[in-house]
């Protein structure tokens, strides 16, 4: 019998799992623009990189019970001081939780309720955080290196982003002078 090489999933950008079924996305400023309050972003930087997402699965991803593994990696851009986040969604399905948990770099995770209550906890290397079902997430880079969290969630959840577009987090994420800022919209 041939013991198997595991696989390094934390490397995937390495493409150590490259060929398996491993879907990539990305997102720049041109996507996400309308999340920040600046409306004065350059063509040039509207080309910026943002974030990518990397996720993972084996088997009928339809399947009630099968899981997505995932890396996200949020790049460390400021707009006009405004720290870089994902859109957020809640799961369409919301009985789905998730788990995030830190690589490298420094974040938030935002969570909000289906009532608009937002509660944050700080991402760091090694930091865990379980995501209930009905709570809509984001994570916001407030390092100066690229923010790298795991992530694992069921392959039926969905992603609900409309909830969020009508309900938006109640605070922007400010980095002023190396301070953080929480500033109520
Ligand atoms: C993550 C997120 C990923 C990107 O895999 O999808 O961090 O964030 P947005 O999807 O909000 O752009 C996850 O939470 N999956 O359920
Ligand atoms: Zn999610």
């Amino acid at each position: 019998m041939k013991i198997k090489n595991p696989k390094l999933w934390h490397k995937m950008p390495g493409g150590i799992i490259e060929g398996e079924n491993v879907l990539y996305s990305r997102k720049y400023l041109k996507d996400v623009e309308n999340l920040y309050k600046s409306k004065e972003i350059s063509n040039e930087g509207k080309n910026t990189l943002m974030y990518e997402v990397y996720s993972y699965s084996e088997g009928d991803e339809t399947q009630y019970g099968n899981l997505f593994w995932g890396l996200t990696i949020l790049h460390p851009v400021y707009i006009e001081k405004e720290c870089n986040m994902t859109k957020g969604h809640f799961h369409e399905n919301r009985n789905c939780v998730e788990y995030y948990f830190g690589l490298e770099g420094e974040g938030l995770l935002l969570l909000m309720d289906e009532m608009g209550q937002m509660s944050a906890e700080k991402v760091l290397p090694g930091s865990l955080h379980y995501i209930a079902g009905n709570f809509a997430h984001r994570l916001v880079n407030i390092g100066e290196i690229p923010l790298k969290i795991g992530a694992c969630w069921p392959t039926t959840a969905g992603h609900d982003y409309r909830a969020v577009e009508e309900m938006p987090f109640p605070y922007r994420i400010y980095k002023n002078n190396g301070k953080i800022e929480l500033v109520e919209r």
